[in-house]
């Protein structure tokens, strides 16, 4: 079997999203995703996301897509994921273009292209604005 594994905060979960995963899912045959722990986002952006973690894993595991999800509590452990997992490819969106590289000696990493015009700040400076 083709393991793939994904990794996100997926907060305001929006079209951007459900792309990569759907792509994400047809570069192999089992798509597991590591869904990033609201403490791992705070350290990471200095907020806490909009929805809490158990509620991005109960949308994130609701998907057809994804056939697996846990709780990403370190962006260092990627490896441990990988081994864990035992997954043979690393798909991420190109805003990380490069920063995972480390982890090719025991994995495949691919970068695929953001979704254009969306983004998780956007919609809530959007929302922000019509307030
Ligand atoms: N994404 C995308 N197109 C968009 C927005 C996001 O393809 N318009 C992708 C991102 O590139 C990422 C995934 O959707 O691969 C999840 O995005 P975020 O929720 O913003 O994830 P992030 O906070 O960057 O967390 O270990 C890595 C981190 O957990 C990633």
């Amino acid at each position: 079997m083709n393991r793939v594994i994904t990794f996100g905060t997926f907060d305001v979960f929006h079209v951007g999203h459900i792309n990569i995963l759907e792509r994400a899912r047809e570069l192999g045959d089992y798509l597991i995703v590591g869904v990033s722990s609201d403490e791992l986002n705070f350290s990471k952006k200095k907020r806490y996301p909009i929805y809490n973690q158990k509620d991005r894993v109960k949308i994130i595991s609701s998907l057809k897509c994804v056939d697996e999800v846990f709780v990403e509590e370190s962006l260092e452990l990627k490896l441990e994921y990988i081994k864990k997992y035992n997954v043979k490819l690393l798909v991420m969106g190109d805003d990380w273009q490069g920063k995972f590289d480390w982890v090719k000696s025991d994995c495949d990493v691919l970068y695929l292209p953001r979704t254009p015009s969306i983004s998780t700040t956007e919609i809530i400076e959007v929302v922000k604005a019509s307030f």
